[in-house]
This record gives structure tokens, sequence and C-alpha cells, in this order.
């Protein structure tokens, strides 16, 4: 039998529900998990040749992230740590839709197309969630490899970007770390420590955060983290996953949309609180103050916070590095206005999904990027990274300079630099409040968030509503456009803009003005325009009470 009919054969125990077309989106495919089988078991494939085209090790991460429970999804990860180049996430969605009787010939396509050396040794790493499907699937995953032949290694439970990182070390051949868990803890753990020596006064009143866990892989990993942290970090966990339900009324996502505390966690006004979302990514601070008033740290006050800290850093070391922040169009115009205008720094505007931002990172000395949802990380060039180490021991520097070095090698090293992690977040955001002893509350008053919304609208296909200017302005359905242009004009300080998601079946719509009363009723009012010109299916949106 050749290769390609044991891949036939095997694929048939993994059969496609017939007529069923699915794409791969923001991060992957993601859809209710009782339809992703034979979709894992050819990402196995796709994977390997990934792998045999790339010559190095590659990921493959079973999760849903933010989804609820039910949901899960699969996506690729490239020998950097990165999200998978475009052009394959084309081939995933080709293999994925594939018929049975097609799918070899699918197959031969791409390696015809890549001129892939078949006799390369191929190598895949995979990971999963702990939603109960994930298990079963990343079986189907590990199927796909072996039936190419390829070599496999199954980290089973791990968070996604302990995967990247994995991914990273390995074809690093170590340089970046030691390619296992307790590695990445001793990684992070002995940056962490190296970076609050300098906040010797910490009380442990200061020392003290609150962690809710989605119910999910998160919470089990900082679990295992919490020995290495040596009681420098005292976390008190909620929401770990022993009763609720992975993101349910609780985690990153329902935090940040939702604007309030999960469910089930116990804080005391002024607490310093965080959630991470369901594959520990994304990261969000909040605390309530004495009022009762909740207030959200997002992803834009966590790029506010870091590149402030980094620059200043920069200067004291004497090192002129370029620091840009970049963002998407859900960041607050607060946000970007005090990063422009005040802290002076570049920034740019992408797509939403990490692989924009990232990308778009890269072209900085040193780039912070972060979702306003809390997905983020920094990149530091080579060149940003081999000035900052070599300064941190030269001897004939002055102390100063060496001094704020390496806090920024000790920063260097704690932060993910495959991508946003909400462990890795944490720990520099924490060492960033300690070092410049600052409370949580100074934080958030650096500057103020325009009151915004973010709703869902129900389509019947979400792919009429194309958009142009980093997804800031709809091309399509016609009209649809100018509505908007012409409800954002009757609030101050207003800004509106719908996209269709990719990560699940509905229509984002966003919107920010000068109260909460203009914005909900701005944010309804568009919903409704995308409901009545984009095809909108179920009730009429209502209003917001
Ligand atoms: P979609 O569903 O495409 O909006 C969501 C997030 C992205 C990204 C991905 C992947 C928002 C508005 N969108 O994408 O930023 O994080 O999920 O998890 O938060
Ligand atoms: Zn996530």
């Amino acid at each position: 039998m050749t290769r390609f009919e044991e891949v036939s054969q095997k694929s048939a125990l993994h059969p496609k529900p017939k007529g069923l077309t699915l794409q791969y989106g923001t991060a992957g495919f993601r859809t209710t998990a009782n339809i992703l089988d034979h979709v894992m078991f050819r990402m196995g494939l796709l994977a390997t040749l990934r792998s045999k085209k790339t010559k190095a090790a590659i990921g493959v991460m079973v999760t849903a992230s933010h989804n609820p429970e039910e949901d899960n999804g699969v996506k690729l990860i490239d020998p950097m740590g990165e999200m998978v180049t475009p052009a394959w996430e084309g081939y995933a969605t080709q293999l994925a839709n594939a018929e049975q009787d097609a799918l070899c010939t699918v197959l031969k396509e791409i390696i015809k197309k890549e001129s892939i050396d078949m006799s390369q040794a191929p190598s895949v790493l995979i990971g999963r969630d702990t939603r109960p499907s994930s298990e079963i699937l990343s079986r189907a995953v590990l199927d796909g490899v072996s039936s190419l032949e390829g070599h496999s290694q199954d980290f089973g439970l791990v968070t996604t970007p302990q995967l990247h990182y994995m991914v990273l070390c390995r074809n690093t051949n170590g340089g970046y770390g030691t390619a296992t868990t307790q590695g990445y803890y001793e990684k992070l753990s002995k940056a962490f420590i190296e970076l609050t020596k300098n906040a010797a006064k910490r009380t442990d009143d200061q020392k003290r955060l609150l962690v809710d866990g989605a119910n999910g892989i998160g919470a089990l990993k900082m679990r295992e983290m919490d020995a290495f942290l040596k009681s420098e970090l005292q976390v008190e966990l909620f929401n770990d996953g022993s009763s609720g339900r992975l993101n349910h009324q609780c985690g990153a996502d329902y935090v940040k949309v939702q604007q309030k505390a999960p469910q089930g966690m116990h804080m005391d006004p002024g607490q310093r609180c965080c959630s991470f979302d369901g594959d520990a990514d994304r990261i969000v601070y909040y605390y309530t103050d004495s009022a009762g008033h909740f207030h959200l740290l997002d992803g834009d006050k966590i790029a506010t916070l870091i590149s402030t800290y980094l620059k200043e850093l920069l200067t004291r070391a004497g090192l002129n590095l370029q620091v840009a922040v970049v963002q998407t169009a859900y960041a607050n115009g607060s946000s970007t206005q005090y990063l422009e205008h005040v802290m002076k720094v570049t920034v740019c505007c992408t797509k939403t999904g990490v692989k924009h931002l990232h990308h778009a990172a890269q072209e900085f000395d040193i780039g912070v990027y972060f979702e306003a949802n809390g997905h983020g990380t920094v990149l530091f060039s080579k060149k940003a990274e081999e000035q900052i180490r070599k300064l941190a021991k030269d001897p004939d520097t002055s102390d100063e300079k060496r001094h704020a070095a390496k806090l920024l090698e000790s920063t260097v090293n704690l932060i993910n630099q495959a991508t946003g992690d909400a462990i890795s977040d944490m720990l520099l955001i924490e060492a960033v409040l300690a070092i410049r002893g600052i409370s949580v509350q100074d934080w958030d008053v650096i500057y103020t968030d325009l009151p915004n919304r973010q709703l869902k609208v129900k389509v019947a296909d979400r792919r009429v509503i194309d958009t142009t200017d980093a997804e800031r302005r709809a091309v399509t359905p016609a009209g649809l456009q100018d509505s908007i242009d012409a409800l954002v004009k009757k609030y101050k300080q207003a800004r509106a803009f719908v996209r269709p998601s990719g990560t699940e079946d509905v229509v984002r719509v966003y919107a920010e003005a000068d109260t909460q009363e203009s914005v909900d009723a701005l944010a309804h009012q568009v919903s409704l325009a995308v409901y009545r010109l984009a095809g909108g299916v179920g009730d009429e949106p209502k209003p917001l009470k």
C-alpha cells in the first residue's frame, strides 16, 4: 500500500460530515467540538507537511480559548513560535473542506506547490486545553501525524503560550529556554525574582494577587508554578476548574466584554485582581473602589504601563532604541491619545488577530503589542536584545546605566516573545508595579477610558461584511458604512465600527462615546443597521437597559 493509500484509509476513521465547510479564522478553526474530528486529523497531516517544509518542529494546539466549553478548535504554530503563515492557512482551509475521496489529491497539490521533500523527518509538538473534548481531538491530530510517519511529542495539558514556547525552544536548540514546563517555570520565575529584588520593601499585602483562572488550564498551570515563585508573589486562585464550567461567567473575555467582575471571586475594595482566558493567553486586571465601582485595566492599559516602563529604563540606560505600540481598532481612543501625545511613542493599528499585531511589532526595535482584550506581548529585535545584554555586563559603564540594562535584561527574559502569555504578562505587570512602587489605582488613573460597548449581531452570512482601513470601515454591504457614519455624528467623541468575527458566527459591533448612555445608544443603533442591512436573523437587537 502506498503512503497516500494509507492516509486515505486512516482518514476514513475520521470522517468528514459531507458538505460541511469551515474556515481557518483569526486563531485557527473554531466551532462545536463534535464536528471537528476530521479537521484535527487533517491538521495533523498539514503540520507534518509544514514541518517537512520548514525543516523545523511545528506546534498544534487544541483549544477554543475563550469560547464556551462545548466548542473546540485547533491552530498551527510556526517554527519561531508565531502563528502559521497565511498561505498555509489557505491550505488548512482546503484540507479541512476536502471530501474524503479528494483528500489525497489536495495533499499532493500542497506537496507539489511547496516542493516539499517527503524524505525530510518531521516533528510535531501537540498540546491541549482542559475542555472535555480536547483529549480525544488531540488523539486525532496524533493519528494524522503518524499516518504520514511523522514524529510527534504530546505535551498534554498546557496553556497555548506554553506550547508556543516549547516550539520556539525546540527550534533554537534550547537557546530560548528548555522545552519543558519545568524549563518554562524556571526561566520565568528566575527573571521575576531578579526583577522584584529591586523592590525590596514590598509588603506581603502588595505581593497578594487574586487570579481568576476561567476554570481552565491557566489555573492548573498557575498552581504548578506557585512553588517556583518562592512567595515573591502570593496568588489566590479562583475559578480553578474544580467546580464551575470553563469560561462560564468568568475569565478575561467575560470580564472585558461585560465590564464586571467574574463570579466566584471574593474581592475586597481596592484589591488587585486579574483574569486569564480559557487557554491563558489573555489577561485583564481590575479592582472595585470603596464606592463599589468596578475598574477594568485591559490590554490598552497594560500596553501603556509596559511601554512607559521600558521607555524609562531605556533612558536611564542611555540606549537609543525605538519603542512602538501596536493596537487594533478595539483600542480605546483615550489610550491611543495618551500614547501618542503624552508618551510620544509611535502607535500603529492593525487588523484584529495576533498574527497581524505580531508582524507589525517585528518592525521596531522594541514592539509592544496588545489587543484591548488583553492578548499581547513585547518583541525585542535582535539588535535591541544584543545592546541590552552587552550593556548589562559592560564594566566600563556607570552603575546607573548598568543597573537599568540589567533590569531590561531580566525583562527580556520574563517576557514570552513567542506570543501573548497571561502568566508571563501577569509576572511582568506585577514586577513593574513593584519596581515603580505604584498601586493598581495609580496605574488606573494614568488615563481614563472612553465609555465603550461591544455587541454581537447574528446574520445569515457574516461574510457579506467586508472591511478596510484595519477593519475600521465597512466596504460592503452597500449603505452600511454611511449609516454608521451618520449615527456616529450624533454623539460626542464617538467612534464605531463593525466586522465579522473570525472565531464566532457573529458580526461584532464596537462603539465608544463620551458617556455610557450615549455609547449604549450608539452601539444599539449600529447593531440595528447591521441587522437591517447585512441580513440579520432572529429577533431585532433590543436597546440596552
Ligand atoms: P474575533 O472573533 O475575530 O473578533 C477574537 C478577538 C481577537 C482575538 C481572537 C482570537 C476581540 C474583539 N476579538 O477574534 O482579538 O483575540 O478572538 O482569540 O476581542
Ligand atoms: Zn485565548
